[in-house]
């Protein structure tokens, strides 16, 4: 089984983080998203409108999401990789090269982002087709 993960808040979520999950979970056969916690948000200056369990909650109903655990920090990547046998990391591009250490564990792959679409802007009311 080729077992891919990516991480993220995922809140107030939409088709841009669908559409990056679909592309992930092409790359293998499981994908795990590695949901930040409320406490780690707060780490990375995010405030999500849902909680943790709210998040993965609905992560948990989309069909090409096998597994939910918690990012809980910056640096548990590369021990997450190696324990649970991770073959491909997948993250947005906006991402690109942050996480390239982990070459020599997995293959790295940095996804272009779904254009005019983010959280923020939804947050912000922005009018939306
Ligand atoms: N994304 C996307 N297109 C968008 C919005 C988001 O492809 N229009 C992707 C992001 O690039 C990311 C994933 O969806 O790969 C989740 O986005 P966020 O919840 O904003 O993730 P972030 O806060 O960047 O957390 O340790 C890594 C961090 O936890 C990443």
């Amino acid at each position: 089984m080729k077992k891919v993960i990516t991480y993220g808040t995922f809140d107030l979520l939409h088709y841009g983080h669908i559409l990056l999950l679909q592309r992930a979970k092409a790359f293998g056969d499981h994908l795990t998203v590695a949901l930040s916690t409320d406490d780690f948000n707060r780490l990375k200056g995010k405030a999500a409108y849902f909680s943790y369990e709210k998040r993965k909650m609905m992560l948990e109903a989309i069909k090409y999401v096998d597994e939910v655990i918690p990012e809980t920090c910056w640096e548990q990547k590369a021990s997450d990789i190696q324990r649970l046998g991770i073959s491909v990391f997948v993250m947005g591009n906006d991402w690109e090269g942050k996480f390239d250490e982990l070459r020599s564990q997995c293959e790295v792959i940095y996804l272009a982002r779904t254009p005019d679409i983010s959280t923020t802007s939804i947050k912000s009311g922005l009018q939306h087709s």
